[in-house]
């Protein structure tokens, strides 16, 4: 058992190419000789891989990695650390999240998020900025602006912080309503200033279309436009996107679950995420969790990007995509 360890770490290292990997992979598990791994010889291969302190490799696992995978397909994790939207209109500015109902100090995340930056070798570092126009849909101040429908409850001179209305259109919008917040090109947009910059980063903005708002960092709320955040990480070949940053329960979980829709194995880091509303933060993790998200502390970070934590759920993601790729080839899909 203990050689078996020392195996699969020693190998992580030593090749170059997958095919060369799972050949000498499947030698080694491969206890009768026959070529291919049964599931009790896959089994002591994924006892090996995923070694974790905080989560146990269940039957339940073994079972859905197993099925997913025909052969033996173990990809090296190329990260991304994602920091949402934290920018000074959501610390200390017309949105600051101390006015939101939660009251928590957005301002605390940045310690967290620097010493991310200082200590954990992430292979790509993005920052996202919610970049809106003078006259955004979601502005509350602009609520007169385009006419609402007639079945909507709130009526326009009535309208409120956090009321949400449904303006006619076309298209038909729901929105909620927010204090004017990240104006392109002014102080409340710009970075805050005791957020470090590394090297090398990247910048991704959202939510510059006047009638449409855009909470996550991929697509827009209608899903109509792309930012262009998944050709980066396509670009970089990364597997694992972590998401930190405000607001929790909007921008940052909107983040994470299309991370999750495009396949990243995704990572929540809680204590560098600041929200609006408690019960929404609630709903919001436990949505994620139930979707295959992983929700982390900072302190736990730096072992999943080294690989010497490999939380279970994340090899089912792994799995799930192999399984998936393999199906869009088998139907002529993908070439
Ligand atoms: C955000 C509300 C409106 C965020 C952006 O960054 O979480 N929230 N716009
Ligand atoms: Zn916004």
């Amino acid at each position: 058992m203990a050689n078996d360890k020392k195996f699969i770490e020693t190998v992580f290292e030593k090749f170059e190419s997958l095919d060369e990997f799972n050949r000498e992979c499947i030698g080694h598990y491969d206890a009768d000789r026959d070529g291919k791994l049964n599931f009790k010889e896959c089994s002591k291969l994924m006892e090996d891989v995923f070694q974790s302190k905080t989560y146990t490799l269940t039957p339940y696992y073994m079972e859905q990695i197993f099925n997913l995978l025909d052969e033996d397909k173990t990809m090296k994790p190329v990260s991304a650390f994602i920091i949402v939207d934290v920018q000074n209109d959501f610390i200390t500015g017309s949105m600051s999240l101390l006015k939101c109902p939660a009251g928590q100090d957005g301002e605390e995340v940045i310690p967290v998020i620097n010493n991310l930056l200082d200590t954990v070798p992430f292979d790509l570092i993005v920052y996202t900025k919610d970049w809106h126009p003078e006259d955004h849909i979601s502005f509350v101040e602009n609520v007169t602006q385009r006419p609402l429908t007639r079945n909507c409850k709130v009526k326009a001179e009535d309208a409120k912080v956090y009321d949400v209305v449904e303006f006619d259109g076309p298209p038909r919008t729901e929105q909620k309503l927010w204090p004017k917040h990240c104006v392109t090109n002014t102080w409340g947009s710009e970075l805050h200033p005791d957020l470090k910059i590394a090297k090398n980063a990247q910048f991704v903005n959202k939510g510059h279309h006047s009638e449409v708002d855009s909470y996550s960092a991929f697509w827009d709320n209608n899903k109509l436009s792309q930012t262009e955040l998944v050709k980066i990480l396509a670009k970089h070949k990364v597997t694992d996107v972590f998401v930190c940053g405000v607001a929790y329960d909007i921008c940052v979980g909107y983040t994470a679950f299309h991370s999750l829709e495009h396949g990243f194995r995704t990572i929540l880091v809680e204590d560098a995420c600041r929200g609006v509303d408690v019960k929404a933060i609630e709903e919001t993790k436990q949505k994620l969790l139930d979707s295959g998200a992983i929700i982390v502390k900072s302190s736990q970070v730096n072992a999943i990007v080294t690989g010497e934590d490999r939380p279970t759920p994340l090899g089912l993601q792994t799995a799930k995509n192999v399984a998936l790729a393999r199906e869009l080839v088998n139907r002529g899909i993908v070439k």
